[in-house]
């Protein structure tokens, strides 16, 4: 645990690696990571949103961020409630950039509109600025939690 006030850290790790597929990495506290890349993203349940950003819509597609942690055991649906209602999700992007949400507000069961990992917006692969991930947070007035990929 890195924070004490923390019962569970769950941590999305944006990372690539240039030998190899861009992928991200998923850990639950000091679990093994899990990594996922492009297919294995597309492999889960895609979704599309579209969000706004600086006065511009854009019209982005991927699965839930719910469901990619869901693969490494972070609880949603039913079986969040309770304690499980301090549980948050740490995304760490190549420049270090970092941000955190709460699992309920990336639970579709408990939150409208919630945050997708896209590959691709506007029917466009992401470029190299933003991409090859980037997470996509309806609903919020200034972009600053769309953590992208970058090097800077
Ligand atoms: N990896 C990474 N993601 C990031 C940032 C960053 O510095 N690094 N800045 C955030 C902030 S504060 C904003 S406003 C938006 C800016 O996105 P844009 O360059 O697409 O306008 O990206 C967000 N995502
Ligand atoms: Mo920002």
């Amino acid at each position: 645990m890195r924070n004490g006030l923390l019962a569970l850290v769950l941590s999305l790790q944006v990372a690539v690696v240039a030998a190899a597929e861009p992928s991200i990495a998923v850990r639950k506290d000091d679990g093994a990571p899990q990594t996922f890349d492009a297919p294995a993203l597309a492999a889960l349940p895609q979704h599309t949103l579209r969000a706004e950003a600086h006065g511009k819509t854009v019209e982005c597609s991927g699965p839930y961020l719910i469901d990619v942690l869901d693969k490494v055991g972070a609880p949603h649906g039913e079986a969040l409630r309770g304690k499980q209602l301090d549980y948050v999700a740490r995304v760490r992007a190549a420049d270090d950039y970092r941000v955190v949400f709460s699992l309920a507000e990336l639970d579709p069961a408990m939150h409208d509109a919630v945050p997708i990992v896209t590959a691709s917006c506007n029917g466009a692969p992401l470029d190299a600025k933003d991409g090859p991930f980037r997470v996509i947070v309806p609903g919020e007035k200034r972009p600053a939690r769309w953590i992208r990929q970058e090097r800077n």
